[in-house]
């Protein structure tokens, strides 16, 4: 086989494309199915979802499934005048059958670091079945050192890919960001029932950035795009972010978003400035956010819910650590004043940090499951290439050599050598705190509406009619449907954990005193159907049940060749 050697490069060194912006372009995300273990690294514990994958997965039928899209490409797409089709979770044959049949010039694929085998695949079939393609490689599958001698590929990109792509065909770099209409999940599955999709009823994604300056050493993305100090801004200003917002508000009927950036509250100039636009313009809008513990306490509990944070996912990693993000915050203390504020919040722990011990990570684990965080996402500390971490431990001589790619992912056992705890012992220690979470709280949907009731009590009858409507929309959209899952719940937890059980029922008996008489009659009709749907979904994720999402293509600037 004839390879290539790839050029590795970031947006400032790159040559333009012959064709320019005539070049018809393909960009792939990798090929699934995802959720089972194969010879190109598949692995049934990292399905392509975000909850199962790495927050409720050991919530069983419980577990909040759904899938996100690749949004990389999406913004890529978005931003090029080339004609330029996106092509998300196809299979083989999928792939197999677009990159024969449109004579592309530019074939792009977006992968993380555990997919490279898949990248390795792709790049074997494009060579054979589609010679006159260019091949570009981008995502996090890029910080692999030596990747370029792994795969056949043209170009392998580093960092940001919309300026790349932009300064590949020849086009502006720096013009402004435009933003797709992305849908934030799709197939939301909950309970054994698939939840119905309408216009507007799924937040919007929203991508202001790419980074983090905060550069805690294992961070894969702060690494990414610049380190410690470095992030890549789309859009600078409140004024900017509100524009976007209300034109997807517009585009997709939404009045709810995941800002998808890294550390969104960091920037309080821009988050206040989005604030005042709010109100002008009376947007009672809700978001969901990442924000580490150090950007959350430069704001009021006030601020926050008037701004519409209505879910926050925050990195705990462990009250030993000496990140920054960390310093001076009771975060124990700081969840539950969230919480009584009607703030969802998502914890992240981080199993194996260096002073875990045998003796100790117990007392560490139930430390984490006593901030009763609605969500918890449980991680193994994982040297990632291109992180300080792995460049630390790489020069320790502790990287273990013989861990495949497709098992670096957090979710299973070390890649390095602890200096106390062996790879066989993380992963039980790892298991054992998605049980013990799930074990001593309860569902997270259990927890979730826990928090949306303290949020509603406390804010039902609150001077600013934006926040008061938001959580009169957040607890009536959805309150019969509360209190009938709750019913089911009760019953099925009875098995897992009576204590828990009984404070569900406590639960429902507070949604009927606040709610009205339809919800209140609900759960009568509704609770027994979703107990059954929740023991047959039990039944068939015993029998190896996993789910895959969909394939989809989209085209644009596209005129048949
Ligand atoms: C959404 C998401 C997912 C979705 C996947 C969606 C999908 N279709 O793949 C879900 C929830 C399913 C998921 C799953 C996993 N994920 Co994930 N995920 C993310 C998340 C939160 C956002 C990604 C995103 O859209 N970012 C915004 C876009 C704009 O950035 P971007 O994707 O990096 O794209 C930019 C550049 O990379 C580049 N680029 C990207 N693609 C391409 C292609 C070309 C051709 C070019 C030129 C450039 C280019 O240009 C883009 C614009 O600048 C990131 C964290 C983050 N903040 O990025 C983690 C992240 C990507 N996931 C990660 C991991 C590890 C996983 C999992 C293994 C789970 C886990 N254990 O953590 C699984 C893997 C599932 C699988 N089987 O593949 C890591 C990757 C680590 C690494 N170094 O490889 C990240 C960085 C999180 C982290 N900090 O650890 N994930
Ligand atoms: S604060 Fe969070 S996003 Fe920022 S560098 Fe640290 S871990 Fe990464």
């Amino acid at each position: 086989m004839e390879t290539h050697t790839p050029s590795v490069t970031n947006s400032s060194h790159v040559e333009k494309h012959p064709k320019g912006t005539q070049a018809r372009i393909l960009l792939s995300s990798v090929f699934g199915p995802y959720a089972r273990d194969d010879e190109f690294g598949s692995r049934s514990i990292n399905p392509m979802e975000l909850y199962h994958n790495q927050v409720t997965r050991a919530q069983g039928s419980f577990s909040l499934r759904m899938f996100h899209r690749s949004w990389g490409i999406m913004l890529i797409q978005a931003n090029i005048s080339a004609p330029c089709t996106v092509l998300d979770f196809p299979n083989r044959k999928d792939f197999e059958r677009e990159i024969t049949a449109h004579a592309y010039d530019v074939i792009g694929i977006s992968s993380i670091i555990v997919n490279i085998a898949k990248v390795r695949e792709m790049c074997r079939m494009i060579r054979k079945l589609s010679p006159n393609s260019t091949i570009v490689i981008g995502g996090h599958v890029a910080a692999i050192p030596g990747v370029e001698k792994m795969i056949d590929a043209d170009h392998i990109v580093r960092g940001e890919g919309v300026s790349w792509m932009r300064r590949y065909l020849g086009e502006d770099e720096g013009a402004p960001i435009r933003h797709p209409a992305i849908v934030s999940g799709m197939r939301t599955r909950i309970m054994g029932v698939r939840l119905p999709e309408r216009k507007g009823g799924t937040a919007a994604t929203i991508i202001p950035s790419v980074g983090c300056p905060m550069g805690c050493n294992f961070c894969t993305t702060s690494a990414f795009f610049g380190g410690k100090g470095n992030f890549v801004n789309f859009y600078e200003s409140g004024d900017e972010l509100f524009e976007v917002m209300q034109q997807m508000e517009t585009e997709l009927k939404v009045q709810s978003f995941f800002i998808m950036d890294e550390n969104f509250l960091l920037h309080r100039e821009r988050a206040m400035r989005l604030l005042e636009r709010m109100k002008e313009a009376q947007k009672s809008w809700s978001m969901s956010v990442f924000a580490s513990a150090n950007a959350i306490r430069k704001y009021t509990m006030q601020e926050l819910v008037e701004l519409g944070v209505s879910w926050l996912w925050m990195g705990l990693e462990s009250p030993q650590a000496s990140y920054n993000k960390l310093q001076g915050t009771d975060t124990r203390q700081l969840t539950r004043e969230l919480r009584e504020h009607g703030i969802r919040v998502q914890g992240s722990t981080i199993i194996g940090l260096e002073h875990h011990t045998p003796d100790n990570i117990v007392a560490e684990i139930e430390h984490a499951v006593s901030h009763d965080t609605d969500f918890h996402q449980f991680m193994l500390y994982t040297p990632v290439p291109g992180t300080p971490l792995y460049q630390q431990m790489s020069e320790e001589g502790r990287m273990l050599r013989d861990v495949d790619y497709a098992d670096v992912h957090g979710q299973f056992k070390f890649n390095f050598k602890h200096t106390a705890i062996s790879r066989d012992d993380s992963k039980r220690f790892l298991d054992w705190a998605f049980w013990r979470d799930f074990e001593t709280n309860g569902p997270s949907l259990y927890r979730i509406s826990r928090t949306l009731l303290a949020g509603w009590k406390r804010y039902k009858d609150w001077p600013d009619a934006r926040v008061r409507e938001r959580f009169t929309r957040e607890m009536h959209k959805l309150n019969g449907v509360y209190s009938s899952a709750l019913w089911a719940m009760e019953r099925q937890f009875r098995k897992v954990d009576g204590r828990v059980s009984d404070q569900i029922g406590a639960l429902r008996e507070e949604f009927k005193r606040e709610s009205g008489i339809v919800s209140r009659l609900m759960p009568a009709v509704l609770g027994p159907i979703l107990l059954w749907s929740t023991r047959r979904e039990e039944k068939r994720l015993a029998r190896g049940k996993t789910y895959e999402p969909p394939t989809i293509l989209e085209r644009r600037n596209w005129a048949e060749a």
